[in-house]
């Protein structure tokens, strides 16, 4: 590093998307229905009742999006594979060819334009089949993922060399079998759980399997985490932080490096009745130790820190609060970028973390096109430039991150928010589908170009 936020000369520069919000389902070339076909059709679910029916249409349009990438000066696109794409059932040996063959155009489209593919396996569209079948809390679903794993790795193996098993696997379990959020809009600790472990014991048993099919490569898995403050520093505000740590970090980062859920956190779904000793019986002799095989990465979606009060303070500690939230995105995220930085530096001192990528980063800033074909969005270069800033700090501080992806090259479904959250680089025109690159894309751009803040 030369100058004052100069990157690092190998420092990966990406954007990230994913096939449910961007692609368009295009079932006529073989798809099978994912829950998220199904969730979305349900009323109710999803505001104004939208469907990643079309989404931004990147099933026709990849060579245009791949195109604009190259322009953008992006050295890795990270993307997911739609399970129902490649395998209508779920389950091979039912392979639809013709969508085994899109990734493939894609992945080669991608290199010739000089592209890494980085490929998440699962980001959220299960075969609809497979939920009938129980879904994550049945442990049959951890061997179709890792046959699906297997049949996508052999395939694209040869010229894919970065693998990511899951995306936030917190958000699979909670928003989909907890608050039922999300497809498939369950509601129950005891499924959350199980699922949580399925999706965890499917990444480590998949590991061995990608690497096979996929020499000399690297695989990681993408979590969201969420660094936790006590609102006072009373005793009740700094439990339920732990708590809220527990459940929302160390439960997957523990068994992940340490081959152990955390203690604590078990007692508590014990002691408040979420669920019986006996139902933990899915968690079986040796699934930690598989679960804790050795990775080449993290992956780390960051957007917000949570500040928590606790709703149990006894009279005696009414401690007045003391943090208060800042600035919020238009989606209500507060806008904390040291807390990256600072969640950056306690996971390389409490993990065995060899590398970490920063695979989704970016702000809801629902800004459009005034008139001309323009769209400034200052307030989205100022969140990703101080992320950087934080990025730029924690390299400082040795901490062994390689790269980082924007969330989201281009504005897409936002999940149970429809269409109304605009997190891209890109706008999509409603009417035609036309892209309008924001003055962010253009900003980043010249990041790149720079390799640096620094312009
Ligand atoms: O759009 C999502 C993405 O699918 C997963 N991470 C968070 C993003 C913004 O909510």
């Amino acid at each position: 590093m030369t100058s004052k936020y100069s990157f690092p000369n190998d420092f990966l520069w990406g954007v990230a998307t994913s096939s449910y919000q961007i692609e368009g389902a295009h079932a006529t070339d073989g798809k099978g229905p994912s829950i998220w076909d199904t969730f979305t059709q349900l009323p109710g679910n999803i505001k104004n009742g939208d469907t990643g029916n079309i989404a931004c249409d990147h099933y026709s349009r990849w060579k245009d999006d791949v195109a604009t990438m190259k322009d953008l000066g992006v050295q890795a696109y990270r993307f997911s594979i739609s399970w129902p794409r490649v395998l209508p059932t779920g389950n091979g040996p039912d392979i639809n060819e013709k969508g085994l063959a899109f990734y493939d155009r894609l992945v080669d489209g991608l290199l010739d334009a000089n592209i890494t593919p980085y490929i998440t396996l699962y980001h959220w569209d299960l075969p609809q089949q497979i939920q009938n079948q129980g879904g994550w809390p049945h442990r049959s679903t951890v061997d179709l993922f890792v046959n699906y794993a297997d049949i996508v790795s052999k395939k694209l193996g040869d010229r894919v060399k970065h693998w990511i098993t899951h995306n936030e696997p917190w958000v699979v379990s909670t928003n989909g079998y907890l608050n039922g959020h999300h497809a498939p809009g369950h509601k129950s600790w005891g499924e959350a759980l199980s699922a949580t472990h399925h999706l965890l014991l499917s990444h480590g048993l998949a590991v061995p399997v990608i690497r096979n099919n996929s020499p000399n490569c690297e695989v990681g898995i993408t979590l969201n985490l969420c660094p936790a403050y006590p609102a006072s520093p009373s005793i009740a505000d700094q439990q339920a932080t732990q708590q809220f740590d527990g459940e929302f970090n160390r439960w997957f980062l523990d068994p992940l490096f340490r081959g152990s859920y955390p203690e604590d956190v078990l007692t508590t779904h014990l002691s408040k009745k979420r669920i019986m000793s006996s139902d933990l019986s899915f968690i079986q002799d040796g699934d930690l130790q598989k679960i804790s095989t050795p990775i080449d990465f993290l992956g780390l979606n960051y957007y917000s820190r949570a500040i928590i009060r606790s709703n149990e303070i006894p009279e005696e500690e009414n401690t007045p609060v003391e943090i208060n939230p800042g600035e919020q995105t238009d989606n209500g995220w507060e806008i904390h970028a040291e807390s990256l930085h600072l969640l950056l530096k306690r996971l390389t001192i409490e993990y065995p973390i060899e590398a970490i990528y920063i695979t989704e980063n970016g702000a809801a800033y629902n800004i459009k096109p005034n008139g001309t074909s323009e769209i400034h969005d200052e307030i989205r270069i100022k969140y990703i430039h101080d992320h950087l800033i934080a990025c730029y700090k924690s390299l400082e501080d040795n901490v062994p991150l390689r790269g980082y992806f924007v969330w989201t090259l281009m504005d897409n479904f936002e999940w149970a928010e429809g269409y109304g959250q605009k997190f891209g680089l890109i706008h999509i025109d409603d009417a035609t589908l036309n892209r309008i690159p924001k003055d962010s894309f253009h900003w980043y751009q010249r990041t790149i170009a720079n390799n640096s803040l620094n312009h």
